[in-house]
């Protein structure tokens, strides 16, 4: 019996969720489109075992072949970002996060991330997370050229004597200076992590400098750029090992039993040694690299007709788009409308966001899905058109004051911009144009 059979309701919703992406293009920056053998990996009945513990001092019986499932996706994490460490086990970003923090941080001390309107990542010490309510959290900040801002970064660190400092975002646009902040660490003392959940991909691919040189310890989700399940990964540098012999170890208690976290999801283990597989073999460089010259050529595009871009261009997978010139608080209204159209993004702060996160004034914009679907930078010529005739069609949508105002003004937007010829128009294009470019694992 199969799914079809036994559930149709959940078959059901799972085909129509294939059908918006083959309609559709998706392009937020932090997802991807696995291949089928990642998803068979998944879906396979490694997911009933328990194995608390690490290969050979398990918690259970019958881990014979786990063990082998997860040395070989150790070997695999450390033979593609050149370290001598890894940790598979994280369920994803924000636990393997957790974890670094639980091994070489006592509650209370300080911590330094980029700050999250500035593109940084909620897990580094941002106000609403536990990590800025258990230490004290600093944040440095991107100037208005949107790029990180090194003599505040120096500033603060000799000001507060972090014990960790993270370089990492959830939305930056430029090469991260991993050689520059390792010096301000290594003068102030502090561990210095990298957070390269979006860029990992992008690092295995040689179109991003790596931060292997550089920082004691390398977190990184494994379902962006690297294209595998979600799940995290955890690596100790020989840096890191120089500065302190058990990191390794450390880490791996910090996961478990230290953490936040259970059993192992074995499953996920495989289909991540599934991913660095295929992220080891030389077309993943070309891939790498391709999405870069997609990005590169989408910000050049938008620019040309007329769309403001944070920091004026890119050097990785994404472009953040700038709303404010029409008004704050108005990333929800590209992001509805491209939504209606066919483009999945998602709203997203900018430095200095003159509104909220919720509301924030731009928006993310990635390449690294549609370049696994064989797209170049001619169609990123095309889809920076279409992107560009949306902005056009909401510039004149400005956020209202309070919060039932906006609530109103919303929902009378999305049905003028659905009954918007032009977005029809673009729709049915874009789900043409789609056809050209199949989606592995779906088409
Ligand atoms: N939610 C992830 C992203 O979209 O960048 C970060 O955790």
């Amino acid at each position: 019996m199969n799914l079809e059979q036994t559930d149709p309701k959940i078959y059901e919703l799972i085909e129509a969720e294939k059908q918006r992406r083959r309609d559709g293009l998706e392009m937020i920056p932090s997802e991807n489109h696995t291949s089928p053998s990642v998803l068979e990996a998944l879906g396979s009945i490694l997911t009933d075992k328990y194995s608390e513990g690490y290969p050979g001092k398990r918690y259970y019986g019958g881990n014979q072949v786990i063990d082998r499932i997860e040395n070989l996706a150790i070997e695999r994490a450390k033979q593609a970002f050149g370290v001598p460490f890894a940790n598979v086990q994280p369920y994803s970003g924000s636990p393997a996060n957790f974890a670094v923090y639980l091994a070489v941080c006592n509650f209370g001390d300080t911590i330094m991330g980029q700050n999250l309107p500035d593109g940084g990542h909620i897990s580094h010490g941002w106000k609403v997370n536990i990590t800025s309510k258990i230490f004290k959290s600093v944040s440095y900040h991107v100037k208005s050229d949107g790029y990180i801002d090194l003599e505040e970064v120096r500033n603060l660190a000799v000001e507060n004597k972090p014990k960790l400092i993270w370089c990492g975002a959830t939305a930056y646009v430029r090469e991260f200076p991993f050689e520059e902040i390792s010096k301000i660490a290594d003068e102030v003392g502090a561990y210095f992590v990298a957070d390269i959940a979006h860029i990992a991909g992008l690092v295995i691919a040689g179109a991003h400098k790596s931060p292997a040189p550089f920082v004691h310890i390398i977190t990184t989700t494994t379902h962006k750029t690297l294209r595998g399940p979600r799940g995290g990964l955890i690596m100790v540098t020989e840096k890191g090992l120089k500065k302190d012999a058990e990191l390794g170890e450390k880490i791996n208690k910090a996961v478990f039993p230290g953490g936040v976290q259970g059993g192992p999801h074995n499953h996920q283990t495989a289909a991540i040694a599934v991913a660095l597989g295929e992220a080891l073999k030389p077309e993943f460089k070309e891939y790498g690299k391709q999405i870069v010259k997609n990005s590169k050529k989408l910000a050049e595009g938008l620019m040309e007709r007329g769309v403001k871009l944070v920091s004026n261009g890119t050097d990785n997978h994404m472009v953040v788009v700038d709303l404010t010139p029409d008004g704050p608080g108005r990333g929800v209204f590209l992001q509805d409308a491209l939504d209606m159209a066919g483009i999945t993004v998602n709203k997203n702060t900018i430095p200095a966001d003159p509104s909220t996160p919720f509301y924030p004034s731009g928006v993310r914009i990635g390449t690294p899905a549609i370049t696994t679907r064989g797209m170049k930078e001619k169609e990123m010529e095309l889809i920076s058109d279409w992107i560009a005739r949306v902005a056009d069609l909401i510039k004149n949508y400005k956020l209202p004051g309070t919060k039932e105002e906006r609530i109103e003004y919303l929902k009378r937007f999305k049905s003028e911009i659905e009954n918007n010829d032009q977005i029809k128009k673009i729709k049915s294009e874009i789900s043409e144009f789609g056809k050209n470019f199949p989606i592995p694992a779906i088409n």
